[in-house]
């Protein structure tokens, strides 16, 4: 479980201009923009409907993010947010060394995964130097490698029907009168088959570090860090995202950030 400490400022920065010049009242009390039909959220989400529907129709489905050379990596990757997960099914994995880990794929697919890190490893892999760019106001350049997350999508049969991946985590964060809270993520059909969006256990050269989201994280390179789930525990294929956490398709998004973080 990791603390969190938002803040308004911080909330506003990521909702965008467009809910900025709406009167936050309450931001600082978490759990009121928990609840449904607040204000704020109902103008942030029309925003982030807007800004989907403009941003996939200019730079299309599979424009690729920009990659960079090696000599352009000038430092580990920042980690930020959970760094360390204290969670008991999580520790209990890490100090085996992730040889019990399993990925279990499910929800609208044909055929239901439980894939080791071996046989990820074993599937075709991609290696891309992109850029991460945080809310926070931060950027790292680092190199990924993994496998494409279409290919696992292929293995495991993805349902017409399904729209969405969702991302479940190991860690959670703890909200107060929420409680602790696991992150989870969701990004639609065109990201996941995108070429870039990998499920990445290798970070520059080595295997990935507990700080970065051992022993796999998604990569998914044309949006913002928060949508790149870390402490990856399962996926699973959904047509709505309304039964997961909040409804609004990931940690963040269910505190007031944007679901399409395009960038
Ligand atoms: N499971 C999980 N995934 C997460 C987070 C987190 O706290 N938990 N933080 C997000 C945020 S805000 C960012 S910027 C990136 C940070 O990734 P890094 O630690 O490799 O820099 O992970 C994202 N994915
Ligand atoms: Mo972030």
């Amino acid at each position: 479980m990791s603390r969190i400490i938002i803040n308004r400022r911080r909330l506003l920065t990521a909702a965008g201009v467009a809910a900025s010049t709406l009167p936050l009242a309450g931001c600082d009390a978490l759990d009121g923009m928990l609840s449904s039909g607040a204000t704020a959220r109902d103008a942030m989400a029309k925003a982030n409907g807007l800004t989907y529907r403009v941003q996939r129709f200019l730079i299309g489905a599979d424009s690729l993010a920009k990659e960079f050379s090696e000599s352009e990596i000038r430092q580990g990757q920042r980690p930020n947010g959970s760094t360390d997960p204290t969670d008991a099914t999580y520790i209990a994995l890490r100090d085996a060394g992730f040889a019990g880990y399993r990925l279990d794929v499910g929800g609208l697919v044909d055929r239901p995964l439980r894939l080791s890190l071996d046989e990820l490893r074993n599937m075709p892999s991609r290696t891309q130097i992109t850029r991460h760019d945080c809310v926070e106001g931060w950027s790292c350049i680092a190199k990924w490698t993994g496998v494409p997350l279409a290919a696992v999508l292929d293995e495991a049969g993805a349902k017409p029907e399904a729209r969405y991946v969702v991302f479940r985590c190991f860690d959670t964060m703890n909200l107060g009168l929420s409680g602790d809270v696991a992150y989870y993520e969701s990004i639609d059909m065109l990201d996941a088959r995108h070429p870039q969006t990998i499920l990445a256990y290798g970070l520059n050269e080595e295997p990935l570090p507990v700080e970065n989201g051992a022993p796999l994280r998604v990569r998914v390179e044309r949006q913002l860090g928060y949508k790149m789930a870390k402490y990856i525990r399962s996926i699973e294929l959904a047509s709505d995202l309304a039964p997961y956490g909040q409804g609004k398709g990931g940690f963040w998004e269910d505190l007031g950030y944007d679901w399409y973080a395009g960038i």
